[in-house]
């Protein structure tokens, strides 16, 4: 179909099918996407690891080669979660096999052990086109399975990497059944940790002659193609091609995607029984409940960075909210401005990975010192966010709203906000304004009506009495990120491996509000359970509260709603931090109180100092080791006075 939005209309130009319309009456956008995603399925959990970030490339040549990235990225002190590899890790592109030449078996399989004594992942591609090749197991298993997509009787032949292939047809139950024998067979040999699902839309390299007279292969109406109106068989299954029932692939065309993530998520949780992490490039709706989502083959260009945003906003509202762009660009060369500017934006990304086309310039993080620095600060304040991610995270499994959301989700009453396509905000109150422009040292950041403070120092504050644009300093190496008030983010240290900063210590930031209480929320499990929030005793839920009271008293105060994970040695908070207090508070004067919880062998230190502007107080108590499996209140009270 083409689907044509003027600004006031929509006009869809159908060539089969029956339209099933729905309207979700909302009210608020976020309520609009509850609803959507109640009826086609809710996100699916994703492991905590693949919050991490992820090196990938088109075009590693060997296993020193990974090696030498793993390595590039320890001695740079760039946090790298997960290594990738493209098709080249296969034997003449036939997937479940190893070339035996630059990725032997046994060499790949000390890489991923070395990997995972490291806390680190390894993820790697699979195409669907099998090889026709009758010394090649998988394709003897699946002739002998009959999963193959037919046309006229005999299994449709396509021309992919391989060369001749046939595609597997996830429509038939058989093929979920081979298609997770031989992700197990491979995964004995190799112990990869998730899948990558390319060419899936289906991408064929021929497009095949139409079967004459055939209104299938040949519709009256030319939809637009990949940019202009085109036979719709141009380098694709043909449209009278069949599957499973004799269901034509005129109707299932666009399911392709969908039915492979279905099956490839389906054989990682048997396989592995872990929580699993798929990606995929053909979505269609409900494909969020299976897998994550990358933008495709984007170029190293700046309209294509900025364009990042609003394709990643899109496909949280299309409820497929783990989602991110290649990072630095695909296709042509990236330079080190670019990648920079890259870094710091796809730092924010819910899937964050860097990834290049073959025939472009090398572009790991580590190989320009620029670049490099920029990512310790912005992945570090990643990683420090990463029980926010992680939390909102399940917020999506469980209502469906996206992690990273346009502006007007948290502030619909701001018409200002319904235009915004190149800042976004992480859950509801992280606002993210990158740098878009080659050249540019400031940008023009909007921001609604209240009180924002830099994620970075805390101490930059932007206050607005109602919703305006603000230009910012944006130097070379920096990005502007901000809370809003009213927010409470708890957040853990950087480290090198999201196992790592797992283990770190919390620190509540709680973001006073000028009128009322701030609040927050934590998810915790063991990351890569199954489910999330399932079963009784494995997960807890944590709300927070804090603000300041009438007799100059601020406070925070935790509440376990869901206290089954036992949380008793596992994880403290050594650090309270208030930002947003006006200056009219007396700094010197201050009492701790802790009148419920847990305190460890913390020495709280309480120190106070003004922000850049002196307009609020930032405090700071550190050297706490409250118990975060504890319900606590703490308080300090300003008005008494200091012995
Ligand atoms: O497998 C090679 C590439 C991959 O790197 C890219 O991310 C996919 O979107 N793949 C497409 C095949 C075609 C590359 C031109």
């Amino acid at each position: 179909m083409d689907i044509i939005y003027g600004g006031d209309r929509i006009t869809y130009k159908v060539i089969g099918g029956v339209i099933d319309l729905y309207i979700f009456a909302g009210p608020s956008p976020d309520m609009v996407i509850q609803q959507y995603t109640e009826l086609i399925g809710r996100p699916a959990t994703m492991p905590y690891w693949s919050f991490g970030f992820h090196q990938c490339r088109y075009g590693y040549k060997n296993v020193s080669d990974l090696e030498g990235v793993v390595a590039g990225y320890a001695n740079a002190s760039i946090p790298l979660e997960v290594m990738w590899t493209d098709i080249d890790y296969m034997d003449g592109y036939k997937d479940f096999t190893l070339d035996p030449i630059n990725f032997p078996a046994d060499l790949m399989k000390k890489f991923v052990d070395q990997l995972h004594r490291n806390g680190q992942k390894y993820v790697v591609i699979l195409d669907p086109g099998i090889s026709v090749n009758d010394s090649y197991g998988t394709y003897n298993r699946g002739i002998q399975a009959d999963v193959f997509i037919k046309r006229d009787g005999v299994p449709y032949l396509g021309q992919v990497w391989p060369g001749p292939v046939y595609f597997p047809d996830f429509l038939k139950p058989d093929t979920t059944t081979f298609w997770r024998d031989e992700i197990k067979q491979f995964r004995d040999i190799l112990p990869f940790d998730g899948l990558w699902i390319d060419m899936n839309e289906i991408s064929n390299f021929i497009t095949s002659p139409s079967t004459p007279f055939s209104t299938l292969d040949n519709p009256p109406y030319k939809i637009n193609n990949a940019g202009i109106q085109r036979p719709i068989n141009n380098k694709t299954t043909p449209a009278t091609c069949l599957h499973f029932s004799n269901i034509t692939e005129y109707d299932v065309h666009n399911l392709y995607g969908l039915l492979e993530a279905r099956a490839t998520h389906e054989a990682l949780t048997d396989v592995t029984s872990k929580r699993p992490f798929v990606l995929s490039r053909s979505t269609f709706v409900s494909s969020g409940k299976y897998t994550a989502h990358w933008t495709g083959d984007i170029a190293s260009t700046w309209d294509d960075l900025a364009n990042t945003i609003p394709t990643m906003l899109n496909f949280g509202l299309f409820g497929i909210p783990m989602v991110g762009a290649d990072i630095c660009g695909f296709s042509g060369n990236t330079t080190e401005e670019l990648c920079r500017r890259w870094i710091q934006l796809g730092a924010f990304y819910p899937f964050a990975r860097d990834h290049s086309e073959k025939n472009s310039i090398r572009q790991e993080l580590y190989l320009w010192d620029s670049v490099a620095s920029t990512a310790r600060k912005v992945l570090g304040l990643r990683y420090r966010l990463l029980p926010l991610f992680y939390t909102l995270l399940y917020e999506a499994h469980t209502k469906g709203t996206p992690i990273a959301r346009p502006l007007f989700f948290s502030f619909p009453e701001d018409v200002n906000t319904y235009e915004i396509n190149f800042q976004f905000l992480i859950g509801s109150g992280v606002l993210v304004s990158p740098v878009v422009m080659s050249g540019a040292v400031s940008v023009d950041a909007y921001f609604p009506e209240g009180n924002w403070f830099s994620l970075f120092n805390y101490s930059d504050s932007i206050s607005v009495s109602s919703g305006k644009y603000v230009t910012l300093d944006a130097p070379p190496d920096h990005i502007n990120v901000h809370v809003k008030e009213g927010n409470i983010l708890a957040m853990q240290g950087e480290a090198m491996t999201t196992k790592a900063a797992r283990m770190t210590p919390f620190e509540l930031l709680v973001v006073v509000n000028s009128n009322g209480n701030s609040s927050g929320e934590l998810f915790l499990d063991d990351g890569e359970e199954l489910e999330m929030g399932g079963s009784e005793g494995r997960w807890a839920f944590l709300r927070f509260h804090g603000g300041r009271q009438r007799n100059n008293t601020i406070f925070v105060a935790s509440e376990i709603l869901n206290g089954g994970l036992d949380l008793s040695q596992k994880w403290i908070v050594d650090k309270v931090s208030f930002i947003g207090l006006e200056k009219a508070e007396r700094l010197k004067a201050r009492e701790l109180r802790i009148t419920k919880g847990s305190m460890m062998n913390g020495k709280p230190v309480v120190k106070a100092r003004l922000d850049s502007d002196s307009q609020f107080i930032i405090i700071e108590i550190s050297g706490l080791s409250l118990l975060i499996g504890e319900a606590f209140n703490l308080e300090l009270d300003l008005t008494v006075k200091n012995s």
